[in-house]
């Protein structure tokens, strides 16, 4: 059993998209507990992949594969499991700010926090302020995911928070930023809660915010 999640690992480890759903297939068709093919596989090959990242041991591609035969992996669980038997770490909420297109980024953040059990509801490019107070109020997320590319679009996340605040939400959600312009001490300066500078590490920041409510 734990022999076909250490292969079920290394396949996610490894970027196989081809062949990560028949193998998922079989680990299910074996009865094993699909949270434990989600966490012990899956996630944990995610968690390798990051770390692998960080280090400078593998670039974007790489870690795009493997984010793409994790969430092939992924999608063929979820139909199984009921809303309850999912385990969800926290709901984030993505985004790429009004007025920028860039998504790049900001879907290889998402995917790696698919990928470490977050539910992430994406809200694409170039979203509007009132979009994303309705659907914070709405979905009670845990974490909002702010990108920006351009220097022109990076005071729209000041306006955000602000926005936040304004609206009486500002306490029920916490803000992380991202995007090539955008550093700690400008995350600082608008009163994010925080910033990553690539995707391995906001899965790092979105546990840390996470565990401490
Ligand atoms: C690809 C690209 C495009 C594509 C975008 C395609 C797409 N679907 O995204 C297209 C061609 C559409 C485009 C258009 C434009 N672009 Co452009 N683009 C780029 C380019 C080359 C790469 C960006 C990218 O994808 N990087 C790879 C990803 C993986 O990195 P990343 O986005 O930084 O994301 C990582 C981290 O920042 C972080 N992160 C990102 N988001 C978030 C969010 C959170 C919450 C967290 C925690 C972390 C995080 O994690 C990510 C993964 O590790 C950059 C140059 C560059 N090297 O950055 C220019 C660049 C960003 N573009 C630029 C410009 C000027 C434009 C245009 C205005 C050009 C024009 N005159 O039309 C338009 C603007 C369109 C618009 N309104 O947005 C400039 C911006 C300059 C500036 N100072 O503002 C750049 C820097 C190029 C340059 N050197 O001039 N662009």
């Amino acid at each position: 059993m734990s022999e076909m999640l250490e292969i079920l690992k290394e396949m996610v480890v490894d970027g196989k998209h081809k062949e990560i759903e028949a193998q998922v297939q079989s680990a299910i068709d074996s009865g094993i507990d699909l949270n434990r093919i989600i966490n012990d596989a899956l996630i944990s090959a995610m968690d390798i992949i990051g770390k692998r990242f960080a280090d400078g041991e593998i670039y974007v591609p790489e870690m795009l594969v493997s984010a793409m035969t994790m969430k092939l992996g992924l999608e063929k669980i979820k139909p199984l499991l009921t809303e309850d038997e999912i385990e969800t770490k926290g709901t984030i909420l993505m985004c790429t700010v009004k007025g920028d297109l860039h998504d790049i980024g900001k879907n290889l953040v998402t995917m790696m926090l698919e990928g470490a059990g977050f539910k992430v509801i994406d809200l694409g490019v170039d979203v509007k302020i009132d979009k994303l107070l309705q659907t914070v109020k709405e979905k009670k997320a845990d974490i909002l995911g702010l990108s920006a590319l351009l220097t022109t679009t990076m005071p729209e996340m000041h306006r955000v928070i602000e926005a936040l605040e304004v609206e009486g939400l500002r306490d029920n959600v916490k803000v992380i930023v991202g995007g090539a312009p955008i550093d700690k001490k400008f995350a600082d300066k608008i009163g994010a809660d925080g910033y990553a500078k690539d995707a391995a590490e906001a899965v790092q920041l979105a546990r840390e915010l996470v565990s401490v409510g």
